[in-house]
């Protein structure tokens, strides 16, 4: 049955899982970017405590209620967090011309084990963001390497990051775990990035269109590998999405290459546990 929302596809929300991000271009409408740099620069945005529903957080006609009812915006986060998320923390991110020195490489969060749930961090860019700008960098394919927060941080650069350069009106929809930094704003334009953190309050389970579930571009998508991988530790990367993609299907036979079925194939485990029924 076609969808009425602009729910995300399979081989999106695989690409995602691999990539650890989504960007969506240019969504935001010119006039809401100009809003936006208003509200910013006026420091205007409500404190919300952790945990507050969407409508609460954000009320009607408010700007972060209008820029979650973009339906690029609103398709895409229901199909990662699902419906009613709760709004963890919002802030926006300041990089004044040439500040001098680059955020160091981290992840918003402590060592965070859930496998088969996760966070999403929405980061909306108002204005068009240049090379000299010091755009958000990103390790792609970084988010399942479990770390301690700003660990990372001695890490100056990684084969493969890409550093943001965007139109105005953009998008990142990022998983909790990816590493990220603020880079150095060399320019003469102040920088704003306005981020969300959602938490998800229903199982993430095929929340997206999944009519393509069983397209092989899933697969295609699910076994990409990156430039600062190491050459082994890779398959650990893939295996760690397995259970990822395993869990977001509740596909619990989901498998690329037998990778994780060989390595949890315990018959003994199972023998004994039949005897005792
Ligand atoms: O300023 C940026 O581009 C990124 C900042 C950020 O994400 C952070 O401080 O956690």
């Amino acid at each position: 049955m076609p969808t009425t929302k602009q729910l995300l596809s399979s081989a999106e929300v695989a690409r995602f899982t691999a990539h650890g991000f989504l960007r969506l271009d240019g969504v935001v409408p010119r006039e809401m970017n100009e809003e936006a740099l208003g509200v910013f620069a006026a420091g205007a945005l409500p404190a919300v405590p952790y945990g507050t529903a969407v409508p609460v957080a954000f009320p009607e006609g408010s700007f972060a209620r209008r820029l979650l009812e973009l339906p690029a915006v609103a398709g895409a986060l229901e199909s990662l967090v699902g419906p009613d998320p709760a709004v963890d923390h919002h802030f926006v991110h300041t990089r004044p011309p040439h500040e001098g020195s680059a955020q160091p490489l981290h992840a918003d969060a402590l060592i965070d084990v859930r496998a088969d749930a996760f966070d999403v961090q929405l980061m909306y860019y108002p204005q068009e963001v240049t090379a000299g700008m010091g755009g958000t960098l990103v390790v792609p394919g970084s988010h399942l390497r479990r770390i301690n927060e700003s660990d990372t941080g001695r890490y100056q650069n990684l084969r493969g990051q890409t550093r943001l350069t965007c139109p105005a009106g953009t998008v990142l929809l990022l998983h909790h775990g990816i590493w990220h930094g603020g880079r150095r704003n060399d320019s003469d334009t102040v920088r704003h990035m306005y981020k969300i953190r959602f938490n998800p309050t229903v199982p993430q389970v095929r929340l997206w269109d999944t009519r393509d579930v069983d397209s092989p571009a899933v697969r295609e998508e699910l076994r990409r590998t990156f430039p600062w991988y190491e050459q082994a530790t890779a398959r650990l990367e893939i295996h760690n999405r397995i259970l990822l993609w395993r869990s977001l299907t509740a596909d619990p036979g989901f498998d690329i290459d037998h990778w994780a079925t060989r390595i949890s194939n315990r018959p003994a485990a199972h023998a004994a546990s039949r005897s005792t029924v």
